[in-house]
């Protein structure tokens, strides 16, 4: 039997509604939908190695094309209008804008960026910049990539010549988004570029990336203007032991040391944890990565958290599974992406999972907000990215119904909202994705747009979704439940 709750009209709509001038927008990254990968002086990244090295991604397919956004931007742009966004969130190619990764800046990669943030300025939609979402120029890793301590420094010049050339039309920058799975994911599992298997590596990665992050920083102070805002976006595990036995907490403890306190600790509390030094001693020296000085760069501060989420993470000690890659939902690969947890078991939190098999937990999300919120009160929190892959297809009609991605979105902006109703300060909500693009290893096989892209014509049509999500933009609420 259902109870009748006795609410009033204004209970029912705070029940729903989020606050004013809540930042509504939408996510993409530069290698998965820009394409032109050799236009105008751009040279190939790390992934365009990678994907163009048979076997690394599904079916072959390579970002060469993508959703060719470097040509149809203001096509984009004017979708992202009707859809009313009040932000874009884009990254920057490097090797576009700074071939060799080194010197000079090549002006024709600087000028897309700066059409780009025309349109969207003209269109009155917040341009987020984000300086790396993944594609290390190739020549960079040649020379040795993130496990190498002059990269961090090569990133901090490139950060500089970005602030310089957006910093008049950009107000809102991201410094790397994820760096867990450019570390551990490229040079760990070796299931992202460039796709090499060596923790120490992976660690060595995670150090050079926070230090990147932290000199960026300060070159993007030194260049913006006072009013700017400078962020990090991470994609934090939300870990849940599987049960409460000892060995489950514990294997959460290491989890959560390598998966989210290898970031959260320099950056934001000033030092890499004592757990996590201890559980990684026997495969980096931290005395000889860590340099006098390092952290006070990592820790410079921050305006704002970019919070990335999908799905929770729940772990076993031992019982080593034959799903456990699957299930930790970062790819199959024989060689961990877990440095010094490299024994613990992936679980689904349960089996209602979208098309990448994550369980679909929409109180991770709460949880991971409300406790960042506990640990940092200071700090805005963003949602940089949330969102969900399905098997979206084109109906006879010519339509995408996409139901499930509705329900997804439902239930994880009602989450946010909870999280704000309980005083976790967050400003903003990026969906992932805009439009269906390259996603990564699994090539274009993943569809998590709200906009579907046919490839074989570039054809963009707007899914259900983008209906629902325009509705919801325009009342800055979610609707009732029943409507
Ligand atoms: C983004 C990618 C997306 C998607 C997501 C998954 O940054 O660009 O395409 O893969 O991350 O994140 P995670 O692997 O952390 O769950």
């Amino acid at each position: 039997m259902t109870a009748v709750r006795p609410e009033t009209t204004a209970q029912r709509v705070s029940d729903t509604a989020f606050p004013p001038g809540f930042v509504w927008g939408a996510a993409t990254a530069a290698y998965q939908v820009e394409g032109a990968a050799a236009a105008d002086g751009r040279t190939p990244s790390i992934w365009d190695t990678f994907s163009h090295t048979p076997g690394k991604v599904l079916n072959g397919d390579t970002g060469d094309i993508a959703a060719d956004h470097y040509h149809r931007y203001r096509d984009d742009v004017a979708l992202m209008k009707d859809l009313g966004l009040k932000s874009y969130r884009f990254s920057v190619s490097w090797s576009r804008v700074q071939p060799t990764g080194r010197g000079p800046a090549v002006q024709r990669g600087l000028d897309f960026y700066r059409r780009l943030t025309d349109e969207l300025l003209g269109a009155g939609i917040t341009p987020v910049a984000t300086l790396y979402h993944w594609d290390l120029p190739q020549e960079l890793e040649d020379s040795g990539g993130w496990p190498q301590r002059d990269t961090a420094y090569r990133f901090a010049e490139y950060a500089d010549i970005m602030g310089r050339a957006l910093g008049d039309r950009v107000g809102v920058w991201t410094t790397l988004n994820e760096p867990w799975c450019s570390a551990f994911l490229g040079y760990g599992s070796g299931v992202h570029a460039p796709g090499r298997t060596d923790p120490a590596a992976a660690l060595r990665a995670a150090h050079h990336l926070n230090l990147g992050h932290g000199l960026a920083v300060g070159a993007l102070r030194s260049v913006l203007p006072n009013s700017a805002q400078i962020s990090l976006t991470l994609n934090l595990h939300q870990v849940n032991p599987l049960t409460d036995a000892p060995a489950d907490v514990e294997a959460a403890r290491r989890i959560d040391a390598v998966g989210n306190r290898v970031f959260t600790g320099p950056v934001l509390d000033g030092d890499y944890p004592e757990d996590l030094r201890a559980d990684t001693a026997h495969i980096v020296d931290w005395g000889e990565l860590v340099h006098d000085g390092d952290l006070a760069e990592i820790s410079r501060p921050i305006d704002v958290l970019g919070v990335n989420y999908y799905s929770p993470t729940v772990v076993s000690q031992g019982d080593k599974s034959a799903d456990n890659a699957r299930n930790d939902g970062h790819g199959a690969s024989e060689h961990s992406p877990w440095p010094g947890a490299e024994d613990v078991s992936f679980h689904l939190a349960n089996d209602r999972v979208t098309a990448m098999n994550w369980s679909i937990e929409p109180q991770g999300l709460y949880r991971l907000l409300t406790d960042l919120a506990a640990s940092h009160p200071e700090l805005p929190l963003m949602v940089t990215e949330n969102g969900a892959a399905f098997d979206d297809y084109i109906s006879p009609e010519g339509v995408v119904n996409d139901p499930q991605r509705i329900a997804y979105l439902h239930g994880h902006l009602d989450a946010v909202r909870r999280a704000i109703a309980d005083g976790a300060d967050v400003r903003g909500y990026f969906l992932w994705s805009l439009m269906d693009n390259f996603e990564w290893s699994y090539g274009y096989s993943k569809r998590f747009g709200t906009i579907y892209v046919d490839y074989s014509t570039q054809r963009r049509i707007p899914k259900a979704s983008s209906g629902w999500y325009a509705d919801v933009i325009k009342r800055n609420a979610l609707p009732d439940s029943e409507d």
